[in-house]
């Protein structure tokens, strides 16, 4: 195969983009800057690098040469102008609200959030004088009538946490091109290895890179992709005198090893998830299974559409719904009880008293955030291990 004119594969990049050996005593590895501030080469070179006139690292809040490095290869990845890499997801995320929105401004939120992301928008920008309008944006026509002129910012998740609701994004693209509004798309359960939201008209990419793209449970941090004019201005409030939610040195370079492994851990991740479904579908103790693999009539076309997989995330409900969920959770041996989710461990969750406990109950009752709904992150252990293990604890707990 011929390939010395074709532009370099998505984990080509992941592994190489902007790094050169040379330009590190040939050092195979980028090397970590645990640096908190830079040396002025003289007053006059320190005064125009902080009024911008002049390139040049001045302060580790907002600048350092290995997160730069991470932000580029995610800018890259997710087939953005630039990116920005902050201390968590919920750091990339408030960041860029807190640079974008003002007082009296209309966001608009799909109603299927991360816990503390729909806390964030409804219990936290809401007491600034922020209208928070919550839509179902899986509904084509709901998202239509909600998005209206006037609305800055759209906000939503797909697959959706924690019940892997799709969203086409396209669809919630044009009303909001058309209202002027910013579409904020959370990429954290796909990632750009299976989908990329700026190709089907986002705006702006948000990450918790605690998640997939550090991949190894070992660090907490987020990201921000979209046009380099946005990211600057996120870097240049946001980030540093509003949040000022830096991610270290140490933790941009877990990324950069993370993502290195990112398109072939998304794949073993995909095709274990679905063969966990296929197995809970199955079983005659489950009532009902979320995966996008499994998904039907409209939100299968929006899956085949916008994603190459479908990832490691897989939700159930078990027939007898709560206290069966629970007692299934206790059963499982192998499979850890842990929220979080993209580690190489098997994760299992229970949303209503974990991730999503921030919800009102009655708000997570509409939205379909059931009390009996379990969450799996399916890891990468050999497949046939975690199937048994889930498989015993369900009919343990049957
Ligand atoms: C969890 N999630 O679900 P930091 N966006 C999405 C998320 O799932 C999360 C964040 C942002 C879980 C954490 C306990 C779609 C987090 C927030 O945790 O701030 O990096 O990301 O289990």
């Amino acid at each position: 195969m011929d390939r010395s004119n074709a532009p370099p594969g998505f984990a080509t990049r992941a592994i190489h983009l902007g790094y050169d050996p040379a330009g590190a005593e040939g050092a195979l590895t980028p090397p970590i800057y645990m640096t908190s501030t830079y040396a002025f080469e003289s007053a006059e070179a320190g005064g125009e690098m902080v009024a911008g006139t002049r390139a040049g690292y001045v302060y580790g809040r907002t600048r350092n040469p290995t997160q730069t490095l991470l932000e580029q290869r995610m800018a890259s990845l997710e087939g953005t102008e630039a990116a920005l890499a902050l201390a968590s997801g919920m750091g990339a995320i408030t960041a860029t609200a807190w640079s974008l929105v003002e007082a009296g401004d209309r966001i608009v939120i799909d109603h299927t959030l991360y816990g503390s992301t729909y806390a964030f928008f409804t219990r936290g920008l809401a007491r600034f004088g922020v209208e928070i309008a919550v839509a179902d944006l899986a509904d084509p026509a709901a998202a239509a009538s909600a998005i209206r002129p006037g609305t800055r910012m759209v906000y939503l998740e797909t697959p959706a946490n924690p019940n892997l609701r799709v969203i086409d994004i396209a669809a919630v693209a044009a009303p909001a091109r058309a209202a002027g509004a910013t579409v904020v798309v959370d990429n954290t359960f796909a990632t750009p290895a299976l989908q990329r939201p700026a190709e089907h008209g986002a705006d702006l990419v948000v990450h918790s890179a605690t998640k997939y793209l550090g991949g190894h449970g070992d660090l907490l941090g987020g990201i921000v992709a979209g046009r380099a004019e946005t990211i600057a201005r996120i870097r240049g409030s946001g980030l540093r005198w509003m949040t000022g939610a830096t991610l270290s040195p140490l933790n941009a370079f877990l990324i950069l090893r993370g993502l290195k492994t990112l398109e072939l851990r998304m794949e073993r991740h995909s095709a274990t998830a679905a063969r966990l479904a296929a197995l809970l579908a199955g079983h005659g103790a489950v009532a009902r299974v979320a995966f996008p693999g499994l998904a039907s009539g409209a939100a299968a076309d929006v899956v085949a559409r916008q994603m190459s997989a479908p990832g490691g995330l897989v939700a159930c409900e078990l027939a007898g719904g709560l206290a069966a969920g629970l007692r299934f959770m206790n059963a499982l041996r192998l499979v850890t009880r842990a929220v979080s989710l993209g580690d190489a461990e098997t994760l299992v969750q229970h949303p209503a008293s974990m991730t999503h406990a921030s919800y009102p109950p009655e708000e997570r009752a509409r939205h379909g955030i059931t009390d009996g709904l379990v969450r799996f992150s399916v890891g990468l252990e050999t497949p046939e291990d975690i199937l048994a293990d889930v498989a015993r604890a369900l009919d343990a707990a049957a």
